[in-house]
């Protein structure tokens, strides 16, 4: 059911979604922060689940997650699903009100997501033994694994994580006095920082003070 007003909503549209890959977790956190459950469909990427023709024939870029309405079109950029929901159920509102606000909350989303998820999934896929000939997320041709991009990714992650820790002395949440999409992004890089074995430290005190609130949230368990 797609609680957004619109009743035959849930029968339009379909997310193709996988638990534990960041992408699709945000969108997840996104929509339960509104209150919007749909329909959803698990692809099993470690299986490749998303390379197989059919999966591909939905979305030829082979991506999680995906937005799919039923004349067969597709949203498959995690922000642009956020911000169709954002419009069609502006309360809670998570992408800010007048230009201004807007602006800067999609600056910070945005650099969360260059400088923080870029950096962690660089270092995570070019080291897991399983995705040697799939270093790149996707359908894309094959490349090998660069073993270097490994600390690399971890430094800049580090780096990251640092400027993170500096934002959350002076500002509650990572936009400003809020809770914005710019928290849902930070939020799932600290969680997928796991995955390369970096994590807040200790001394990273806003940065745990904000990771702990956020934590608290119904939505950062969905
Ligand atoms: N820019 C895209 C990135 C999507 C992306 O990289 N998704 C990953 C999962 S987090 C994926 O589909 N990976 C496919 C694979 O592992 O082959 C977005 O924000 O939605």
């Amino acid at each position: 059911l797609c609680k957004t007003g619109d009743e035959g909503q849930a029968a339009k549209m379909k997310l193709y979604d996988m638990k534990q890959a960041p992408n699709a977790r945000r969108v997840r956190m996104f929509l339960a922060e509104k209150g919007i459950d749909i329909v959803r469909e698990e692809i099993d990427l470690v299986a490749a689940a998303n390379l197989t023709p059919a999966y591909l024939a939905i979305n030829p870029r082979g991506l999680v997650p995906t937005l799919r309405f039923d004349d067969g079109s597709i949203l498959d950029e995690s922000i642009a699903i956020c911000r169709y929901f954002e419009l069609e159920q502006p309360e809670p509102n998570l992408m800010g009100r007048e230009s201004l606000e807007q602006a800067q909350i999609e600056s910070w989303q945005r650099r969360m997501e260059f400088d923080g998820l870029l950096a962690i999934g660089l270092a995570f896929r070019n080291s897991v033994p399983h995705f040697s000939s799939r270093p790149t997320p996707g359908a894309v041709p094959g490349a090998p694994q660069i073993p270097d991009l490994v600390p690399r990714g971890r430094v800049l992650t580090q780096h990251f994580l640092n400027q993170l820790d500096q934002r959350l002395k002076t500002s509650a949440y990572v936009a400003g006095e809020r809770f914005t999409i710019a928290d849902i992004t930070a939020f799932i890089c600290i969680g997928f920082a796991k995955w390369i074995g970096v994590q807040p430290e200790p001394g990273q005190s806003a940065l745990q003070r904000w990771h702990d609130h956020i934590k608290q949230r119904p939505s950062a368990k969905a």
